[in-house]
């Protein structure tokens, strides 16, 4: 399976300034050079790697299609590890597309989703993480999110694996003497030096677990709703945020009906951020009713609520009813309309929600203001995007097992348990780090991670 040679389009779908084809095998070069021909005399087969030949992309049969830069990598010193070659066509995606199918009548075979990202850890090039980061880049939302992406993918989390198994192996040799020559008392393990270098490495597995949550938001954005009872500044909020008019604003309640989403960055998070109709009881008519409907179940949907209150009148009954709703949610309460007159019983909002935040929508300056209590309610102020990152839920799994063990072994030595079970739990910390990094994941494992690719990745 390995030896095939393998193609795809690398670039996305649709219009582009170029569009580049990726063929990676023993074949590359020999399969290129059937569909292109270079604009000088060159011998392609003993081109060198990290060079580049212009020329043309053509049929088999010599038809011309589209002039192309065809780039050399020779292995190991590829993406894969194998030889690639890479031709970047200047046309569109239909002659991108027509090249591909030279290439694959040439003799290569269609790569599967995340094929020469698999390549590339098969080969030893990448580490799983480094694999998984590859594809975290390709999604990441935000632009914090793509530098922790990338310093993944540059391995931090890859050494922070490799540090924390290093460490257990030191502690286990320690361990092995002890266990080994109970009567030699030159190599004694120090029962407080051993709780000392557990509780160490506990310490960066928790670190690690708990940059998780923030890290995902960095990475994948987080799904947010704006709430509030007809009127009370949720449109003016979104186009605040959104920088444009993007959503009706009237005096009139009940303007809002549809669900109006904008992708917004603030606080350095990207929110997936909807504006929703007016909640309240006397709904004019259907429409507003679906509007409300919409409204209430985007509310369950979403990791952040950003509940608007009118500071200029006392809290209405609809206002109340919200409240009660909202108690055990993830609520950001905003109190808005910062330059009217103040009516509203504020404490009965700072009684319920742990974060509030007062401002004036209609006002651009606010726009820090909100920034400041999103990333403060998010926890991601002070996030670190070179910090090692766990990327998605399988490992944090692994580090979490990491860490499960890690603390056994820590209670059995201080509880004075046989060194033997210590050793074999930090066996067990020691098999789930190598998980993480992929050193024995299953082929399971590895399909479970690679199927989460694009082709042409
Ligand atoms: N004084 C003042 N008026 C505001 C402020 N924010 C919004 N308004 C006004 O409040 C009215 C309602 O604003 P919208 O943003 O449409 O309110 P909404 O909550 O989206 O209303 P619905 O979609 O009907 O539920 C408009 O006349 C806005 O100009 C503010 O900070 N101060
Ligand atoms: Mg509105």
């Amino acid at each position: 399976m390995l030896t095939s040679t393998i193609a795809a389009i690398s670039t996305p779908a649709g219009k582009g300034g170029i569009g580049i084809i990726r063929i990676s095998g023993d074949e590359a070069m020999p399969i290129a050079s059937r569909v292109f021909t270079p604009r000088g005399k060159r011998d392609l087969s003993r081109m060198e790697g990290y060079t580049a030949c212009l020329g043309n992309a053509h049929t088999l049969d010599g038809e011309i299609l589209d002039q192309v830069i065809l780039l050399c990598f020779r292995a190991p010193k590829s993406y894969t590890g194998e030889d690639v070659v890479e031709l970047q066509c200047h046309g569109g995606e239909a002659v991108t597309e027509a090249v591909l199918r030279e290439v694959i009548d040439a003799g290569a075979e269609p790569a599967g989703k995340g094929e020469f990202t698999r390549r590339a850890f098969l080969n030893g090039r990448i580490s799983l993480t480094e694999a998984e980061a590859v594809m975290d880049i390709i999604n990441a939302v935000s632009v914090d999110g793509e530098r922790a992406a990338a310093s993944l993918a540059e391995g931090s989390l890859a050494r922070k694996t490799e540090e924390l198994k290093q460490d257990l192996l030191d502690i286990q040799t320690q361990i092995a003497a002890e266990i080994d020559f109970p009567e030699e008392d030159v190599e004694e393990a120090d029962p407080e030096q051993l709780i000392a270098d557990l509780k160490a490495v506990q310490r960066e597995l928790d670190s690690l677990l708990k940059g998780y949550d923030s890290g995902q938001k960095m990475l994948r954005g987080v799904p947010a709703a704006i709430i509030g009872s007809p009127n009370v500044g949720k449109s003016t909020l979104l186009n605040l945020v959104a920088g444009f008019d993007k959503a009706i604003v009237s005096s009139e309640a009940g303007t809002t009906r549809d669900i109006l989403e904008e992708r917004v960055t603030i606080g350095g998070v990207t929110l997936l951020l909807a504006d929703t109709a007016g909640i309240r009881e006397e709904a004019s008519g259907e429409i507003e009713q679906i509007g409300i409907s919409r409204a209430k179940k985007r509310l369950e949907n979403s990791n952040l609520i950003l509940a608007v209150f009118d500071q200029g009148r006392p809290l209405s009954d609809d206002d109340r009813a919200l409240i009660a709703d909202l108690k055990d949610k993830p609520v950001l309460a905003i109190l808005n309309k910062g330059d009217l007159e103040e009516k509203i019983e504020k404490d009965e909002i700072y009684k319920t929600f742990s974060h509030v935040t007062e401002l004036t929508a209609k006002d651009p300056e606010s726009l820090k203001t909100l920034s400041q209590a999103v990333s403060d309610f998010l926890g991601t102020s002070g996030f670190d995007a070179d910090a090692p990152l766990l990327a998605n839920e399988r490992q944090r799994g692994c580090a979490q097992r990491a860490r499960q063990a890690v603390k056994d072994a820590l209670e059995g030595v201080e509880i004075g348990l046989t060194l033997d079970v210590c050793y074999a739990l930090l066996d067990e910390a020691l098999a789930a780090l190598y998980d993480l990094s992929g050193e024995n994941a299953s082929e399971e494992v590895i399909n479970a991670v690679f199927d989460r690719f694009c082709v042409g990745k």
